[in-house]
């Protein structure tokens, strides 16, 4: 069987690690990249063994044997390029936020079905065998019916006013940056395991450091420990650093989420608890070969990722057996499989696809929008 040829646009913190999934997969050749920087693409294809380099996305685009196009670059280029993928016909496999704002992603999501292209976007944390397997026990009814959805999104690569990344300028990542990068990642995960969507949000969101130290050279996301710019520019910060947020979901649960990149120690925490009518699920990031259940009239338990324990429709997504861990490069070879499974089932996408797609990506915009204008505006506002 021939293998399907993939194109990365974007060489930072992730399009590599969608090169690695990739490869990964066995039927999928990594044909080109594409970088912004002068030289960049060149020196990353050279190190990932990629053929071809372009420095220009439009290139990759038309690039006649490129059949599926990673968008992996900074927030303010996804739609654009997304759209030029779409209109050349190829499926399109998007880094969140799908866009800067829902008309936006609307439209995209409205091209792609009128284009009939497979298309997806990387909300990855849906993709690991627990967190499947907390589904599949709230759909079996294990929890009961879900009352509440609380947890946190917690980093600290950018607390200090010396840290910086293209994701703070409102131009490049978005008017969200906290709630839009990392955020949308817990929202997309509390609606996928409940299978209930946010209907409502009220939002505090708070910018403590008003002003920071911008390096005049490029810094990939996670890369300021131990980084002393000596040059820099002051540069105002309108974005916000973290936030405060509740939610209403349907069939009457609630919610809360606390979302912050500034807290010391917390390197990538999402923490998601569901407490329903007869039990408690949860999961986070940082341990997340390990599920907990919580019960009200026996001893809590811990579930590890053991595929010979999981609900049959957690089991495809764990590759190895119990206590042999599987991360988060993981849950990115998880989503391509199911992507380019139905790109080699015929370029369609399927009826009920699993995988968060540009239907996701909207409903994610749409959450976003939401709390930015709730916190505007100090009111509940509905989504
Ligand atoms: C940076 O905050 C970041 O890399 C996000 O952009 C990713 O989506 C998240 O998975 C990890 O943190």
């Amino acid at each position: 069987m021939a293998s399907i040829k993939a194109g990365v646009i974007g060489l930072g913190f992730i399009g590599p690690a969608h090169v690695e999934a990739l490869r990964r997969l066995g039927d999928v050749e990594v044909i080109a990249v594409a970088g912004s920087r002068p030289g960049t693409a060149e020196a990353r294809a050279a190190e990932l063994s990629v053929p071809r380099a372009y420095g220009d996305w439009r290139d990759l685009v038309a690039d006649p044997d490129v059949q599926v196009v990673h968008n992996c670059t900074p927030n303010f280029l996804h739609y654009e390029i997304n759209v030029a993928a779409i209109d050349a016909g190829k499926t399109i496999v998007s880094e969140k936020p799908l866009a800067l704002d829902a008309p936006q992603a609307e439209k995209l999501l409205r091209a792609a079905k009128e284009a009939g292209v497979v298309h997806a976007v990387c909300f990855n944390n849906r993709m690991y065998p627990l967190t499947r397997e907390m589904k599949a026990r709230v759909v079996r009814g294990d929890v009961g019916e879900v009352r509440l959805v609380h947890g946190t999104y917690l980093q600290d690569w950018l607390l200090f006013d010396t840290d910086y990344n293209w994701r703070v300028d409102p131009a490049l990542g978005g008017p969200a940056r906290t709630v839009g990068d990392i955020g949308s990642h817990w929202c997309d995960l509390a609606q996928f395991v409940t299978g209930l969507k946010i209907t409502q949000v009220y939002a505090d969101l708070v910018t403590f450091l008003p002003v920071r130290r911008k390096p005049k050279a490029h810094v990939d996301a996670f890369a300021g420990v131990g980084f002393k710019p000596e040059d820099f520019d002051e540069v105002e910060v309108t974005t916000e650093d973290c936030g405060m947020i509740l939610f209403r979901f349907e069939k009457g649960a609630r919610g809360t989420c606390l979302l912050s990149q500034m807290c010391a120690g917390r390197k990538n925490h999402l923490t998601l608890e569901v407490n329903g009518a007869r039990g408690s699920l949860g999961w986070n990031t940082e341990r997340l070969n390990e599920l907990w259940l919580g019960h009200r009239d026996r001893p809590n338990e811990t579930l590890p990722k053991d595929p010979a324990l999981l609900h049959p429709a957690a089991r495809p997504y764990a590759h190895y057996p119990g206590w042999h861990n599987e991360g988060y490069p993981d849950s990115f070879k998880n989503l391509f499989q199911e992507v380019y499974a139905a790109v080699r089932d015929g370029g369609k996408m399927p009826d009920h696809p699993t995988w968060p797609t540009f239907e996701t990506g909207y409903q994610a915009n749409l959450v976003v929008d939401a709390i930015l204008q709730s916190a505007a505006e100090g009111r509940w506002v509905a989504v």
